[in-house]
């Protein structure tokens, strides 16, 4: 999980497959403090969304390394070779791309790194796809046909966002994921944090909405109990929202997705995501501390009030996965204890930390530049583990000991049973989960090398979701039975959930 998969520089290669093009989505090693399992979650969308337009006479793969199948294929040897770039994976992708240049290949670069350090990429692309691929693939392979490849294509995410057909899961290997059903139904957020990737300099990325009844075909005829939305934000905006629930609802499916904790504040909504299948949120809190977040720009509540948030959720069988920014301006070294403190206290079932990241082209990153607190520029550390930046209130090594201490509690067992829930019931899957998410990453190489995860997570996917149906049954009826604010559930209904 560590190393990448060896390219031979002796191995001649066949001779070129005219209209067949290879996706590739790189390796990265995996850190591991966290689970291996977040991995093998649900693929990446970048490289089926623009695959769904490929013109129907190019034949397509798909490959991905961290799939722990070996390096990526080239008998036959394609022609095409579309890789998708992060910071974090740039240099191995760089790597790929040398390897089947210099076999023939015409290869194009695309995705986030190359949208933000673009003369980094170039050198090492026959053509730089600069933004949205859906708009971009089928130009570059009329281009590639014609034998008038440009160096460089570029489209905005301008564009209504139901022009673009569903992404192309077919290609994906099913039994490699815990589920295949990664969806995609807005792009953009309301915020602009100034260390997120949406504050890049020269990326448009306006709040962008599919029809809610597009997202329920997706997930209909992708035949997964389980489905996680991907985007930055699902709940930037809560008409939308709304809408989306009640399209969802009908089909008896669990999901999962990245909201904002102000969503909140339509306790309505909280209960309307809970009866169309939401059974766990992903919150970026980013901070406990609201001058970090002021200094960030976000646009969010008081931190006095996060607690009550978290329990609205929990009120409505929602789980809380946490996701925590460490190293802020005004983070001091007690930080990483206080932290540990509240996802306990507030029973917090998951939660996910990262070391604040300068990445390139943001504001946070031209700010650490200007004032010479960035540490270096190699970018394969730039990945949330390491300190690339001089902290303002502890060093470098202080920020990365806290960091992998944090992790280490909060998978120790006391800190799994601190956090289990309330209600007894929910108490043994709660463990079982955790167990096996957090503390089995044996398991989990295992399991992904033998091609096992889908096999394995199925049945205990399927489990809650029969659980959560019957969950939401109760749910339902209280909310047409009981004259109570749609908000407040019963305690001793809640033992019903999970
Ligand atoms: C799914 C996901 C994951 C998955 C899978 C990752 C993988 N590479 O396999 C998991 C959970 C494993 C994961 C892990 C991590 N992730 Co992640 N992840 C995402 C997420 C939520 C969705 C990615 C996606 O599918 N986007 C949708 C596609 C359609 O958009 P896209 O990638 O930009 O692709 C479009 C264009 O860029 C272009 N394009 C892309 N590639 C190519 C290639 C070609 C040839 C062409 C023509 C076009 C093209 O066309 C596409 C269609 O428009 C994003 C946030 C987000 N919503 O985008 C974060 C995100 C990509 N992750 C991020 C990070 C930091 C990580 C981690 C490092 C975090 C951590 N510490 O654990 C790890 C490790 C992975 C790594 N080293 O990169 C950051 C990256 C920041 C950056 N500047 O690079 C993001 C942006 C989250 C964030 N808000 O900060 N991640
Ligand atoms: S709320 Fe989250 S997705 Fe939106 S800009 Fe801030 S960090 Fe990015």
């Amino acid at each position: 999980m560590t190393h990448p998969p060896l390219l031979d520089p002796a191995v001649s290669a066949p001779p070129i497959r005219p209209r067949h093009a290879l996706l590739v989505n790189p390796f990265y090693p995996k850190d591991p403090n966290a689970s291996f399992g977040k991995h093998v979650l649900t693929p990446t969308l970048a490289l089926t969304s623009f695959a769904a337009v490929t013109p129907g006479h190019w034949e397509v793969q798909y490959w991905d390394e961290n799939l722990l199948g070996g390096r990526p294929p080239f008998r036959p040897m394609p022609e095409v070779v579309g890789i998708t770039v992060h910071l974090t994976f740039a240099r191995r992708a760089f790597e790929l791309a040398h390897w089947y240049r210099r076999r023939g290949s015409k290869v194009i670069l695309g995705g986030l790194h190359v949208l933000s350090c673009p003369e980094e990429c170039a050198p090492h692309a026959d053509a730089l796809a600069v933004g949205d691929g859906v708009r971009l693939w089928p130009r570059i392979l009329a281009d590639v046909e014609s034998g008038r490849l440009n160096s460089k294509y570029t489209a905005t995410y301008e564009i209504d966002y139901r022009e673009d057909p569903a992404p192309r899961r077919g290609i994906l290997p099913r039994q490699s994921f815990l589920t295949t059903t990664s969806l995609m139904a807005t792009r953009g957020c309301h915020n602009r944090c100034g260390f997120c990737y949406l504050a890049t300099e020269g990326l448009r990325m306006p709040y962008r909405m599919r029809d809610p009844a597009q997202i329920a075909a997706e997930f209909e005829a992708d035949d997964q109990p389980y489905g996680v939305f991907i985007d930055n934000n699902l709940g930037s905006n809560r008409g939308y929202l709304r809408n989306l629930c009640q399209a969802l609802r009908p089909l008896n499916k669990i999901w999962s997705a990245a909201v904002s904790i102000d969503v909140t504040d339509d306790p309505g909504l909280i209960r309307t995501l809970a009866l169309a299948g939401c059974t766990g949120v992903f919150v970026g809190f980013e901070s406990l501390t609201d001058e970090n977040l002021a200094e960030a720009r976000k646009k969010t509540p008081q931190t006095a009030d996060y607690a009550r948030r978290v329990r609205l959720l929990h009120d409505n069988g929602i789980q809380v996965n946490g996701s925590f920014v460490l190293g802020f301006d005004h983070d001091r070294k007690d930080v990483f204890a206080r932290t540990a403190e509240w996802i306990e206290e507030n029973r917090l079932e998951c939660a996910t930390f990262h070391i604040l990241t300068p990445y390139p082209a943001t504001p946070l990153f031209r700010q650490m530049e200007r004032t010479g607190r960035l540490l270096h520029r190699d970018w394969t550390r730039y990945d949330t583990a390491h300190a690339v930046f001089r902290p303002n209130h502890m060093s470098a090594e202080e920020l990365e000991e806290g960091y992998q201490w944090i992790y280490s509690r909060l998978f120790s067992h006391a800190s799994i049973w601190r956090r289990r829930p309330e209600d007894g019931q929910a108490v043994l899957p709660y463990l079982a989960m955790s167990y096996l998410y957090k503390r089995s990453n044996r398991i989990w190489h295992l399991l992904i090398k033998s091609h096992l995860v889908h096999a394995v997570w199925r049945p205990l996917v399927e489990l809650s979701r029969v659980r959560h149906l019957r969950y939401r049954q109760r749910l339902a009826e209280l909310e047409t039975s009981v004259n109570k604010p749609p908000f407040v559930v019963d305690r001793a209904f809640r033992r019903d959930r999970m």
